[in-house]
Parts: C-alpha cells; structure tokens; sequence
C-alpha cells in the first residue's frame, strides 16, 4: 500500500467527485437512443450507433429526419403524448406502435425531456405477461409496504422490502443499505442466494459512490448496468446539437456507468447490478443495492415495478420522520411553554435550571451549556471550564449563522480529542458574536466496531502527474476499525428542533429583557 496524507486522500477523492458522469455519452447495447426535436416536426439530432438493431434504418440515415418518417404516425403521436407526460413528471414509458414500410413492431420506450429536445429510449418488448405478473405481486404486497411499523419492526420491513425486490426481478441479492451522516453506508438487510456472498452488516466507505453520483439518485431513482462487459453505444453525433455539449443523461434508462464504478463491480465479482434510490422527505436516505452473476437487462415494466416500491418505501421512511418529529416538537413546544410561563414570574437562573434537564433530555444529550446574555448556564456532563473556554470561541466561528453539528468533534476540534467522556460528540445553535446566547448540547462517547468491506485506502496510486488517484479496491474482505471519540449520531429531526429552539428561546429571553427594561422606566 503506498502511503499518503490526508490531503492526498481528499485529493483524490474530489478527482472522483469531478468526473461528469451524466454527459457519458454512451448507453448500454440492450436498447436504443434518439433525440429528436422539441417541436411538431420532431425532427432526429442524435441517435445511438446501434438504431438499426431496434428500428430498420441506421442511425446515419435517422439523423435529421422526423421521427414521424421513421417510425409512423401512431408511434409519432404516442411520442408526443409520453413527451407531455414527461413535461410534468421528468419521465415517461409506454409503449410505441413502431410502423416502417411493410414492417411494424411494438417497442418499449422511456422518454425525458433534455437539454430543450426529447430523449427517447427505446427497448425491445418484453416476455408475454410479464407485466400482469408484476402488477399482481405488487398487489400482494402492498399492504407489507403500507404499514407503518414500531422500531422493532423497523428491520423487519426492509427485510420485506429485499424479498419483494428480489421477487420482482430476481437479483442473486438484494440489500438494503442506510446512509451515515458522512455518506458511509451499511448493510442492513439483504436477500440473497446461498451462494451469493454475505455483506449484512458490513459499511462501506463514503468514496466508493461520490458526490455527483448520489445526487443523481435525487433525479433518477433507479440505475442498472446490465452486463459489465457489454461494449457500450456512442451516440451521434457525440455533441448534442441543440445544446452545444454532451447529452445530458440524468434521467436515462440505458446510460453507460461510470468506467471506475464497472470496474468496483469487477472486483467486486459482480455482472450485473441494479441500484434504487430510499428517499426520506427529499433527502437520499438510503439505496436498494441488487448484484446479479450473470447478465440481468432490466426491462421498462420492471423498471416501473421498482420505482414504484422506490416510492413506497421512501413515503414510509418520511411517515417515520415525521412522526417521531412530530413527538419531538411536542415535547419541545412543552419546553418553550414552561419557559413563557416561567418568564415573567421568575429569575433567569430558576427559569434555566428548571429548563436545563429538560432540554438535555429532549435531544438524549448527556450535557448542555445555554448562554443567556453572555452568562453561562449548564447541565449534566460538560467539558471543564477551560475546555470550554477554548472551545466555545471555536464553536461560534463554526456556527455563526446556522447550527451546527458533528459525532466526531476531535477531527474538526483536536483539543476535543482529550475529552471524549463528555464531549466526543457536539450540537450547538448559532453562538451570537460574544457568545452571549445560544445553547450547546455535548453527547459522550460511544465506542463501537466498525466491519469495513475493504479499505478504501487501498486503493489509492500515484499518478503520472505526481498525485494520487483513487481507484476502486481489489479486495472487499471484512477490515474491523475500533471508533473511539465518536458519540451517537444526532438525527435530522434532532437538529430540525435545536433549529427551532435557537429561534424560540432566545425569542423568549429577549421578550423578558425588554419587559424589565420597560418596568425600570
Ligand atoms: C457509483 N458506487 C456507485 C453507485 C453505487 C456504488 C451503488 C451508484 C451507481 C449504481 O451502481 O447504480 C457503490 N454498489 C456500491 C456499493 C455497493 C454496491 C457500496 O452494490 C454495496 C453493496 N467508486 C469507487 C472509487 C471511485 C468510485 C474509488 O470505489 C472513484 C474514484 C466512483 N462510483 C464511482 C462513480 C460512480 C459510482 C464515478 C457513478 C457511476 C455512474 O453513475 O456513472
């Protein structure tokens, strides 16, 4: 292994983060692309080298012919009709009545709209029923996907999420895999083949999916390479002539992935993959993660079947957030009552020492400081004071105008590193210039094992221009990391209502300040 810093590393990784992938330029060959233009005429501006596998002409000759030239009337309307539908929805599939000559053939198509033409991307049709078989076993299970389950529960659901998605579509295996709040990953439920390898409860690393790849999943729900060896298509012409610059391909079915990533699902001994994005209220949450050994096309319907519980899914993770949300603001507008109660009958220091434990408990904090007025209030497990005096001017730098938050305060804050047995972890509300108010909650630590799939360091090497490169690791065997100095996470909810409560009690103190002014007058 070479060795590197930690610059090298951040380096590398944002070599990878650069990459832009949604202008690739190229599908996979188990379907067809044209572009055609936005107007009546719909006239062809790019289409895959490999049209006349799909359609009977080449792509030289479909090139600035109107689509309706190409394929007939009826499939020319059903376009337009999928287009309207993509207006609103991003995509849109159907079917297209392809009619050329004496010959005519039922495709499958995906449309989206893009860089001010029409992608349509076209897909032979597929298996007889294929479509009324998914459409019951959706039926089935809809009532597994409805329901909105305790905590206990909670694994239990995605376990039924992996069977169903296996059901669907057959994958070797299928995991359910959750984020961290630095974009690790874990496996926490899978569904697999005996011979498919286990990978529950491992983590893999932020870098193995970088920055612009998740966003993407924002956009496009599901991605699928559907033969790491398969020779992928260029379109033509490679410059989209409408826009100027490759194609954008964020909403595409049969977009080729990323080299380095096809190259991660070499090694890790993977043909074929699907990947479906768990959104909870807007925010990537999570993935459906499916590893096939053989080649595995996706059909459109498939497609559909997976969005669909993509949907599903990600309505139930945002019903769970807004219910424990719920419970919390609850328990937090109870707090700021008392406080309104208290404050104009009695002294700051009863009003904060009633308050304090309950604020600690309301974000399962071991220790809170709350600044009121430049003094210094505070409960429970907290650094000494001159921990705390070198650390709070620190803190205010960091969150000036929104909160902040972290598990790990040691590797913003190194000082930290010596008091993980009362601040490891660290959430603070905006800190006034002065640090006259605010509030700061401190968690313990929490020292546990981390199962690593490989190590992403490993793949590190040094390029000809005298930096590093990340490059996707050779091995996945299990690496275990002991976490020192990190405490438990805090939650989206957690910081939605310390958010609140850096509005409303300083509100509430300040209401009180200038009673008591206009009282001494
Ligand atoms: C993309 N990497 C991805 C994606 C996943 C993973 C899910 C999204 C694309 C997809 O497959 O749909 C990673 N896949 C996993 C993981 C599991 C899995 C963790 O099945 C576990 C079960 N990858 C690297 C390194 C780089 C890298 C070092 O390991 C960069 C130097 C890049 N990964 C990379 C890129 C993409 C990616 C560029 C985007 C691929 C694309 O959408 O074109």
């Amino acid at each position: 292994m070479v060795s590197y810093t930690p610059e090298q590393l951040q380096q590398a990784l944002q070599k990878c983060e650069s990459e832009p992938i949604h202008q690739i330029g190229q599908i996979q060959p188990h379907g067809a692309l044209l572009v055609v233009t936005a107007d009546a005429a719909a006239r062809v501006v790019q289409a895959s080298a490999n049209l006349s596998r799909f359609l009977p002409c080449a792509a030289e000759y479909a090139l600035g012919r109107p689509f309706a030239e190409l394929c007939g009337a009826k499939a020319a309307e059903q376009l337009q009709s999928l287009a309207a539908t993509a207006l609103s929805r991003n995509t849109a599939s159907g079917k297209l009545a392809v009619a050329s000559g004496s010959s005519s053939a039922e495709l499958q198509a995906h449309v989206y709209l893009s860089n001010g033409g029409i992608a349509v991307e076209l897909m032979a049709e597929q298996a007889d029923n294929q479509e009324t078989r998914l459409a019951e076993l959706l039926l089935q299970m809809q009532d597994a996907l409805l329901q909105i389950g305790t905590d206990r529960e909670y694994l239990h659901y995605f376990d039924q999420v992996a069977i169903l998605v296996r059901t669907l579509c057959g994958y070797d295996s299928v995991m359910i895999y959750r984020f961290d709040s630095e974009w690790n990953g874990e496996v926490i439920s899978q569904s697999r083949i005996e011979t498919a390898p286990s990978y529950l409860g491992l983590h893999f690393p932020a870098s193995d999916i970088p920055a612009q790849a998740r966003r993407l999943f924002a956009l496009n729900p599901v991605r699928v390479v559907a033969d790491i060896e398969a020779e992928p298509v260029p379109l033509q012409p490679a410059v989209n002539p409408l826009a100027g610059e490759p194609l954008d391909m964020a909403y595409s079915a049969l977009r080729c992935l990323s080299p380095i990533h096809i190259q991660y699902l070499r090694n890790i001994g993977v043909r074929a993959s699907m990947v479906v994005s768990l959104l909870q209220n807007g925010r990537l949450w999570g993935l459906i993660a499916c590893h096939h050994q053989a080649p595995k096309p996706v059909s459109i319907s498939e497609r559909e079947a997976v969005t669909f519980v993509s949907r599903m899914t990600s309505a139930k993770l945002s019903a769970i957030e807004a219910l424990e949300q719920h419970s919390h603001v609850t328990s937090a507008n109870h707090v700021v009552g008392e406080l309104l109660n208290y404050i104009f009958t009695s002294q700051e220091e009863t009003i904060l020492q009633r308050l304090l434990p309950e604020l600690m408990q309301l974000l399962h904090a071991d220790g809170v400081v709350a600044l009121v007025e430049g003094k210094r209030h505070s409960h429970g497990l907290i650094p000494t004071a001159a921990q705390l005096e070198a650390l709070l001017p620190w803190l205010s730098g960091r969150a000036c105008a929104n909160s902040f938050s972290c598990e790990y305060l040691a590797k913003y804050f190194p000082p930290a590193a010596n008091y993980p047995d009362t601040a490891a972890g660290v959430l603070c509300t905006p800190l006034s210039a002065g640090l006259r108010n605010g509030i700061v909650w401190f968690r313990t630590e929490k020292p546990r094992t981390v199962h690593w799939a490989g190590r992403a360091e490993k793949g590190l090497v040094a390029d000809a221009a005298g930096g590093y490169r990340l490059t996707p690791r050779q091995s996945f065997e299990i690496w275990s990391e002991l976490w020192r100095g990190r405490s438990a996470p805090w939650s989206p909810v957690e910081l939605g209502v310390a958010n609140m409560l850096a509005v409303t009690l300083p509100e509430g103190l300040a209401q009180k300040s200038r009673l008591e002014q206009a009282l001494k007058q």
